[in-house]
């Protein structure tokens, strides 16, 4: 595995699910429990204002003109709403097959089959020029940002630098991570990339169709349109290309080489570790799950059976690439899975312990639909599940007395509300 980038990686923007999580993502740890200011009174502070000046500096030991830090951080009004989100970041506990089924999806599976199609141009390029699979592409564009979706919809985004200021400013515990991507967003406004009021995106400052933090759009960013700026907004070839240069120069992406693939585990080799070739793990018996042969079988992966009893997979250097864009195996595992599912591939053969199917498109809009209708506000019957539905699920379990409340909107909360409330 690659060194595991020391801040968060770009991918560091949707509140995170975590429990199966948390080993993996010790990059994101200091996130967990923020000694947060009671803020709102302090917004417009002498306190903040005093650290204004003393960012000035240290942006223009970093090539921000002094104009330029003026313009954009004189009168600013930190975005205080961030604290919120940053403090639910483990607001869900999800398991992991409710994870992948809530981001492996119906509605990204049908996106991304239309996408590849919409976009296949510019996939083309992207696998010549960078190796990376078009499937990978479309999939991290899917869990970034639903395919452009966050992009163009305001509900989920807001300035970023408003927010950068107020996490520079009030989470002491990463207080320099911020400022350096607050001071790298204000030198992304020097080049003349963007004015402060394009500059939007999560709550944790990751902009664009493929979420990056403003020090990927800086030092990673390819302006692949060649339209004399490189942005991760508008048309998504400079997304994707800066992506895809990432994956490659960050994570080590290798041109041909698949992720790796489901397989069949026998007993006593579950918790085998090394890494070596498909055909020395065929030769102990692992076998992939559908039973076809290893395409590649000199490729080197290593074994991975994340919950007892479920599915084992042959992970390789691929996978370890989608890990540098967020150090989360589920995370990692659902971009791959989602990858696969677009590329036309079944659902996983074996199912993880105590899991159900993923729901279809259809039942996720009943869902919300009926959900709404008894008060609970889904923000909408769009198919797609975000914050709103799971926290609508959630009270609605609370309400009749489903345990665990865990605001999974899944087959027996769609079936409990067929009975009617
Ligand atoms: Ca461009």
């Amino acid at each position: 595995m690659p060194p595991l980038p020391s801040l968060p990686s770009p991918a560091l923007r949707q509140p995170a699910r975590r429990r199966f999580l948390q080993g993996a993502a010790s990059a994101l740890a200091g996130l967990a429990c923020p000694s947060i200011v009671p803020f709102v009174a302090m917004a417009q502070s002498p306190a903040f204002e005093s650290w204004v000046s003393k960012l000035r500096p240290k942006a223009e030991a970093r090539g921000v003109s002094e104009a330029t830090f003026t313009r954009v951080m004189h009168g600013l009004k930190p975005d205080t709403t961030v604290y919120e989100l940053l403090n639910n970041q483990d607001e869900f506990q999800e398991k992991l097959w409710q994870y992948l089924n809530r981001r492996v999806s119906d509605l990204r599976i049908t996106t991304g089959r239309e996408k590849a199609k919409e976009i296949a141009p510019l996939l083309a390029r992207i696998e010549h020029d960078y190796g990376v699979d078009r499937y990978i592409m479309l999939s991290l564009w899917g869990n970034e940002s639903s395919f452009g979706d966050v992009v163009v919809n305001s509900k989920y985004m807001r300035p970023i630098i408003p927010a950068l200021a107020a996490l520079a400013f009030g989470a002491p515990r990463r207080r320099p991570y911020w400022e350096q991507e607050l001071i790298n967003a204000l030198r992304i406004v020097e080049r003349g990339w963007a004015q402060p009021k394009d500059m939007i995106g999560s709550w944790a400052g990751a902009m664009g169709h493929t979420q990056w933090m403003p020090e990927v759009w800086l030092n990673m960013g390819v302006d692949y349109d060649k339209d004399g700026r490189t942005t991760p907004f508008g048309k998504p070839d400079d997304s994707f290309a800066g992506t895809a240069h990432y994956l490659v120069e960050r994570g080590g992406y290798r041109r041909g080489e698949a992720w790796g693939c489901e397989v069949k585990v026998p007993e006593g080799l579950k918790k085998r570790g090394g890494t070596r070739s498909y055909a020395k793990w065929h030769d102990v018996g692992v076998v992939r799950a559908d039973g076809k042969p290893f395409p590649r079988p000199n490729d080197q992966v290593s074994l991975r059976v994340p919950e007892p009893g479920g599915p084992g997979f042959l992970i390789g250097q691929n996978f370890k690439a989608v890990l540098s864009y967020n150090p989360a195996f589920a995370y990692a595992l659902s971009v791959c899975y989602l990858a696969d599912r677009i590329a036309g591939a079944p659902p996983f053969v074996q199912p993880f312990p105590g899991g159900e199917r993923t729901p279809t498109l259809a039942e996720v809009q009943e869902l919300q639909r009926r959900l709404t209708a008894a008060g609970f506000d889904t923000g909408g019957a769009d198919g797609r599940v975000g914050r709103d539905t799971m926290r609508a699920v959630r009270a609605f379990q609370q309400k009749v007395g489903i345990d665990p409340a865990d605001g999974y909107p899944g087959l027996k909360v769609l079936a409990r509300l067929r009975q009617g409330t």
